[in-house]
């Protein structure tokens, strides 16, 4: 293959990383427990000195809270809980001067059920605002709330039926999320272009970009008289699968395309749209992320965080290494000519990525904190680092279902055991893959909520704090937090690992994740041993030894041998 030559003008999120703020758990600056954009403006020292381009905040507009935030009530202010729109205002001036800059959540599948609109909504059968969400009648001669009644089968990502009865009108409403997240009408163009103006305000207030939360699913296949189909019914559930009528629906393309007419045009240099993607397959990610099709820039995608679920990701299972492999390979691969990856391990949805993907064991935890950082940031695409990632954070000691505060870990739990499931398995599932993994405070020191909060957290700091915490780290240069810090001073400077191509070596070998980056006669090598075994470098990739080292997470040693965990990014 010909190395590529450099772009004209590659796009300034090709050198980015990000970094995800998850407000309610960052820094409390008021000691009620619950982090804030205060704690926020605290801590941007934190970010500069690990070097971020972008801050991406999860939401702090007015919600109950339902989905600590996903729930929004009103999408032009500022939660009082997280502080004001003053600071909000204070927080773009101030990353601004920093040279950074800040994403947003646009959270626009669903309102909060006490959304003025949905109440409007709610309010009649002929109300202006009815056909702003999904209303629907019980199946035909069914009555209201009689079991089975529900206009479609379809499974609730948060457990249960996706339709919600209204008593007052006999009706039911769709939402794939909670029940109070109801799901808007993209039908209507009344629904659309409040979303725009409210997006175009917010880039008049000086925000940078969007992080578009399920934006794949605002598009539901609805036939021409408002029908919705069943969808094929889920092992072992009363439920169906809607993906087939919600997930990349008829219209998605074109409400982003329109949706990139009527607030992106004239801005597009210099903002950053991401669109998260369950269920987005590589060939429709090459789509959404063409630039000339001119949709979002890059996409977060679900295969590699679901490779360790067996149908549900409450019935986990052991990954395999090679299975990693081969989806980001074929990721890298789906998006190398046209369109652009988005990389992650974590977010505040999925487990601690040192528990999940490496060995948070004492032996191991730092060497594989810094060895999923180094394979992660050596692909192509934009990095995105979550909270406490950057410090090796890992997955929290839950006792009993008490210690969980998500929605969707205690909708789970509740019909599971209703469903007849042992309470204790349902709770082993929990511990490792609830979200409330990624929720705990961040650890900034050893003191006894962790420099999070004077008050009582929100929910409990992990209690390895004491030993994994940002102040042990900030000046350590072996530390995870000083690891991440050079990969992203690599992008910075190095134009191969932002924009070289991808090769993927030894594809078939179980623990050893090698693969080449090259731009304009320059070749990266790099080698990641995902495991605790000894493998011979020097007999797997002999070009390896004598390579000049630009980046390593253990000490030099033997070149060729690769030692546990060990990441080397070489110059060939
Ligand atoms: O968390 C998940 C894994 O079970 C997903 O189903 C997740 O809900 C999905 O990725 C969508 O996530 C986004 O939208 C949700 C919100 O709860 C998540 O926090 C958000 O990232 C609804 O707004």
């Amino acid at each position: 293959m010909p190395d590529k030559p450099i772009p004209a003008e590659p796009p300034w999120w090709t050198r980015a990383v990000v970094y995800q703020v998850y407000p309610r758990s960052f820094q409390d600056s008021d000691g009620d427990g619950v982090g804030d954009l205060g704690g926020v403006l605290q801590r941007l020292d934190h970010l500069a000195d690990l070097g971020v381009d972008v801050l991406w905040l999860s939401p702090v507009y007015p919600s109950p809270q339902a989905d600590n935030g996903y729930d929004i009530s009103d999408y032009t202010d500022v939660d009082p809980l997280f502080g004001s729109l003053e600071q909000l205002d204070e927080l773009v001036a101030a990353l601004h001067d920093r040279g950074m800059k800040l994403v947003m959540d646009l959270v626009v599948n669903h309102t909060s059920d006490r959304h003025p609109w949905f109440l409007e909504s709610r309010s009649s059968t002929d109300s202006p605002k009815r056909d702003w969400y999904w209303w629907r009648p019980p199946r035909v001669g069914m009555a209201p709330g009689e079991p089975g009644a529900e206009p479609t089968n379809w499974h609730s990502f948060f457990s249960g039926s996706t339709w919600e009865l209204d008593e007052a009108s006999g009706e039911y409403f769709l939402h794939l999320f909670d029940r109070r997240q109801p799901d808007l009408n993209w039908e209507n163009p009344e629904v659309r272009q409040a979303v725009y103006a409210m997006m175009r305000w917010w880039l008049d207030r000086g925000v940078d970009g969007f992080r578009m939360d399920v934006i794949n699913l605002i598009s539901k296949d609805v036939g021409p008289d408002g029908e919705l189909h069943d969808g094929p019914p889920l092992p072992g559930l009363p439920y169906g699968d809607a993906s087939a009528s919600v997930v990349c629906g008829p219209r998605v393309h074109e409400f982003l395309q329109e949706m990139h007419r009527e607030v992106v045009a004239g801005h597009e240099a210099t903002l950053l749209l991401v669109g998260e993607m369950p269920g987005v397959t590589v060939e429709q990610a090459r789509l959404f992320t063409d630039p000339a099709r001119r949709e979002v820039d890059m996409v977060f995608q679900f295969e590699h965080v679901q490779l360790d679920h067996s149908g549900s990701k409450f019935d986990p299972h052991p990954l395999r290494m090679r299975d990693l492999k081969a989806s980001f390979g074929r990721w890298q691969t789906g998006l190398a000519d046209v369109g652009w990856n988005s990389l992650y391990w974590d977010n505040h949805d999925q487990p601690r990525a040192v528990s999940r993907f490496g060995d948070d064991s004492p032996r191991y935890r730092r060497d594989s904190a810094t060895c999923l950082a180094t394979l992660l940031h050596l692909h192509r695409g934009t990095p995105y680092v979550y909270q406490g990632e950057e410090l090796g954070m890992a997955n929290a000691p839950f006792g009993s279902i008490d210690g969980f505060r998500d929605v969707e870990s205690l909708n789970h739990y509740a019909q599971a055991v209703a469903h007849g499931a042992d309470p204790e398995e349902v709770l082993a599932a929990l511990r490792r893959m609830s979200r409330d993994n990624a929720r705990t405070p961040v650890q900034w020191n050893d003191s006894p909520h962790a420099g999070f909060t004077t008050g009582t957290p929100w929910i409990p700091v992990n209690p390895d704090h004491g030993e994994w915490n940002a102040a042990a780290q900030r000046n350590d240069p072996s530390s995870v937090f000083a690891h991440h810090r050079r990969l992203i001073g690599l992008r910075h400077e190095q134009p191969v690992v932002a924009l070289g191509d991808f090769t993927m070596l030894l594809p078939d070998h179980e623990e050893v994740y090698a693969f080449t980056r090259r731009l304009d006669g320059e070749t990266l090598l790099v080698v990641c041993n995902l495991g605790g075994s000894i493998h011979p470098l020097g007999e797997l990739l002999p070009e390896a030894v004598g390579a000049e080292l630009v980046l390593g997470n253990l000490g030099e040693e033997d070149p060729a041998v690769l030692r546990p965990w060990e990441a080397r990014v070489l110059r060939v």
